[in-house]
């Protein structure tokens, strides 16, 4: 009997009247959406990202607003139980339809489904949404809390007051990070729909895997709220397979499972590993039809003792996969710009970069579902934190509630997802309760105050999604151990901070081991066409009071330029010092993730801090705002290369201390070539090495062959470091046994500004291959850093390479958000750069 479609839902997305109790100003709104870009479209503030604005617009954070529509609703429409849904409402808000308070929502983080049964009449409706001012109700809350507790002030520079974040359920870096602007958006994301349904509604659907030799046993488990006691009838359909059952429910919660067999499954694999089959699960309750795609992979999180202490790694499909990738934050300060062609763009570059991880980072947000679906199709495995982040938080119950709801709900919404391989509990709050007088001056009191949320969070997880992994903090040290293990390099993840924050060379990474390293990073200065978009000519100067507004880590911009006068010589002008300033950055986590890489499988992971701005700034991060290409991002797809060939210099027992790390500047003996096999099978490849002087002529110091077992690394030639000429450095490159090559590398035993670069003369020729556009490069000496840009969104296959004479180098050029570029804007638009001119 076919299943009976009484469900429907009225879209109540479009154009809001936008007004303030307390202030004269009226716009339309389009929800869902926010205030900010409202009041841009009505030209009621500047742009928020340009100059020094962020001040001048401070007020809209600091005001009440409200938006309101009408809604016409058909007969049809109201006959049965009506849920009014809201997916997110940002943040402290009251809810009335036709004048009647229906809600009160205090968490921007938690789904709302409203009962308006009886309520919605034939005809017109007036749906309205009162914003509190949620800095207020912020304060309000710490000075009613019973203890001190401090909220973070990474962010204050710039005269901003700081806001409690740690008091309302809203991304903590909507008040600004030492990378992000307060902008505190006010609005509401995601779903606005009235839905009406005979007796009861979906609520989620989780599906958990057991795999067998070959065979998956799918269980779904469905939540289905009722509104009385009956019968419905519910309909699974997957792989060609179709569960239909009758299920007797009762009022509120309903919870059913049903299982279903794969045979023959096609495996779902990390990118890079394997391709992402997805199978289409659609549930239908009673013409309610919600889809998931589903990714079958064995994955476990491998926390186990071993030789060196414990290790921390991933496991897929039975095989210990390294995770390479970056830390991710919300993809824009103002929400209505973050949109799926957005985060697509952003995550595919991910993918291009040889990334197959990104940490959703616990200062940001929970991503709407098309991030996870983008996420699975294309293979980025997630390292997801629950909403904290650097601060301590409440652990009242009032609050601990809330949260509850929260993590159940996204747990619930997102555990399906073969994309999400941990839920972590938080970042670095455990590390932060060494940073605050307060934390500092009564510990027990704050670690049984964190001990309260955290074990909730555990035992959400347990309940909810027992099949992942639940990791206490980020950094951590493991379960119930509270100790500040930010540098332990035997067990757990480490956030290593020392080269940025603590201003320690480069060859400082080499100085630890870690099992995992999810946090690291080196900041550089945003692409000079992304500066001139918020900054006029008289301002581009890093000391500028425009510029100082566009850096949020206090010193930041001392410590890019001072860092450079350590390595490089210094930039002739503003534009040399942004494009060096990305040089630098790039050799700072090469030299980082090259190394932990060459110590597989000690070091199983590494996420540098951050992949993507939310705003135009300098930061950490290997994308812009707006997607392009940072030279970190190009060099991040050398050093992520899944065979990969890498120089560590290797220190004998005479210049090394007793932890076996080198002496400060004592000269290597030897440099070690790893090589790094990522995949699942064994590799050979062709090893040449050569000497290159850096005004010409090179010579070939090793050559051959070597094979390299799955998912290993080894040492496949050494070089004495006494070997080299003053002015040498090794230029190296692999290719697999059919001769294709596989990579390219250098190495310098010195600080480039120590060699005397020539100014070599380059040639550039466009051509198109089979449809590809293809640059070739060619240089009479050797170039370094050789960057090719144009004025079209898209990204090179390679750039900041290494030019040697009598070596052609082809870069293919891959258009972003479908730009199709003719063949003179290309040519008319290259520019072509290299190190030797930045001075
Ligand atoms: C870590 C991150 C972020 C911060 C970054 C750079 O603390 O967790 O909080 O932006 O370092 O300082």
């Amino acid at each position: 009997m076919a299943m009976p479609a009484t469900y429907s839902a009225l879209d109540l997305a479009g154009t809001f009247a936008l007004s303030s109790p307390s202030i004269d100003i009226t716009a339309p709104i389009q929800l869902p959406g926010d205030v900010h870009t409202a009041l841009l479209a009505a030209n009621r503030i500047p742009d928020p990202y340009f100059g020094e604005n962020e001040k001048t617009v401070m007020w809209v954070n600091e005001t009440a607003w409200s938006v309101e529509r009408s809604f016409s609703a058909s007969a049809t429409d109201i006959d049965g139980y009506l849920t009014l849904t809201l997916a997110e409402v940002d943040c402290i808000a009251t809810i009335l339809l036709n004048g009647e308070v229906i809600a009160k929502t205090q968490n921007s983080f938690v789904r709302n489904d409203i009962d308006v049964t009886g309520k919605v009449r034939e005809g017109d409706n007036t749906l309205r949404i009162e914003f509190g001012i949620a800095p207020d109700v912020a304060k309000a809350r710490s000075d009613a809390h019973p203890f001190p507790i401090p909220f973070t002030k990474n962010y204050q520079t710039n005269g901003l007051k700081g806001i409690h974040m740690n008091f309302i359920r809203k991304a903590a870096c909507h008040a600004g990070w030492d990378w992000g602007i307060c902008i505190m958006p006010i609005g509401v994301y995601g779903t606005m729909a009235l839905r009406k349904s005979r007796l009861a509604r979906q609520e989620s659907v989780q599906v958990d895997q057991a795999h067998g030799s070959n065979s998956v046993e799918l269980t779904l488990k469905t939540r289905v709220f009722a509104f009385a006691h009956g019968e419905v009838e519910l309909e699974h359909t997957i792989d060609g397979q179709v569960i239909a059952d009758k299920l007797v429910v009762n009022k509120g919660e309903n919870v059913f499972t049903h299982n279903v067999t794969i045979h023959n499954p096609k495996l779902w694999w990390p990118a890079g590993q394997g391709e992402q089959p997805l199978y289409e699960l659609t549930t239908n309750l009673e013409g309610e039809t919600t889809t998931r795609q589903i990714g079958l992979r064995k994955l476990e999180w491998i926390v186990e003792k071993d030789e060196i202490d414990h290790s921390f790694k991933c496991r897929i499909n039975g095989r210990d996969v390294s995770m390479l990738g970056a830390n991710w934050i919300p993809a824009d300060a103002i929400p209505s710009r973050i949109t799926p062609a957005v985060i697509r763009d952003l995550l595919e570059s991910a993918k291009a970069a040889n990334m197959n991880m990104l940490r959703i980072w616990g200062g940001g947000q929970y991503e709407p579902d098309y991030f996870y679906e983008l996420c699975d199709e294309l293979g980025i495995l997630l390292w997801h934190d629950f909403m904290f982040a650097c601060m301590s938080y409440p652990s009242d119950r009032p609050f601990l509630d809330n949260v509850r709801t929260e993590i159940t709900q996204q747990v619930r919404r997102l555990s399906h997802h073969a994309s999400i391989a941990l839920w972590c509990g938080d970042n670095e709050v455990i590390g932060s309760l060494g940073w605050y007088p307060e934390t500092k001056a009564a510990p027990e009191r704050y670690v049984a105050n964190y001990d309260r949320l955290n074990n909730m969070l555990g035992n959400i997880v347990e309940d909810e999604d027992p099949a992942r992994r639940f990791w206490p903090s980020s950094p951590s040290m493991g379960y119930l151990d509270f100790s500040d293990g930010w540098h332990a390099d035997t067990r757990g993840d480490t956030h290593y901070w020392d080269v940025w924050h603590s201003a320690k060379p480069f060859e400082a990474y080499r100085t630890v081991n870690p099992r995992f390293a999810s946090e690291f990073g080196f900041q550089s200065f945003t692409s000079m066409n992304v500066i001139e978009t918020f900054a006029e000519e008289k301002d581009r100067n890093p000391s500028s009071p425009v510029m100082e507004n566009h850096q949020r880590n206090a010193g930041g911009n001392a410590r890019i330029l001072e860092t450079m006068t350590r390595y490089f010589r210094f930039p002739r002008d503003f534009d040399q010092m942004v494009f060096l300033s990305q040089i630098q950055q790039g050799l700072a986590i090469k030299t980082a993730i090259e190394y932990w890489r060459s110590t597989k499988p000690r070091c199983m992971g590494t996420l540098f801090w951050q992949i993507n701005d939310i705003w135009p700034v300098a930061s950490w991060s290997s994308l812009d705002y707006g997607g392009q290409w940072k030279l970190l991002q190009y060099m991040a797809k050398r050093f992520f290369l899944p065979v990969n060939v890498v120089a560590v210099p290797v220190h004998d027992e005479v210049s090394t201390n007793s932890r076996g790390t080198p002496v400060e500047n004592a000269p290597p003996t030897s440099i070690a070539f790893r090589g790094i096999n990522d995949t699942g099978r064994p590799v050979s490849i062709a090893l040449e090495i050569r000497a290159v002087k850096i005004a010409g002529g090179d010579r070939v110091v090793f050559s051959g062959n070597t094979a390299i077992g799955p998912d290993g690394a080894i040492t496949v030639a050494s070089i004495p470091f006494d070997d080299l000429a003053a002015d040498e450095f090794l230029f190296f490159s692999w290719r697999d046994a059919k001769g294709v090559l596989l990579g390219e590398n250098d190495y310098f035993p010195k600080p480039y500004k120590a060699y005397e670069l020539v100014q070599p003369k380059i040639r550039a020729a466009w051509s198109d291959v089979d449809g590809q556009l293809v640059l070739s490069l060619t240089s009479d000496q050797p170039a370094l850093f050789v960057t090719a840009t144009v004025d079209i969104p898209g990204y090179f296959s390679d750039n900041a390479v290494t030019l040697l004479p009598g070596r052609q180098t082809e870069l293919t050029f891959t258009p972003r958000h479908g730009a199709t570029p003719s063949a003179s804007e290309l040519v008319t638009s290259l520019k072509v750069r290299n190190l030797s001119e930045t001075f």
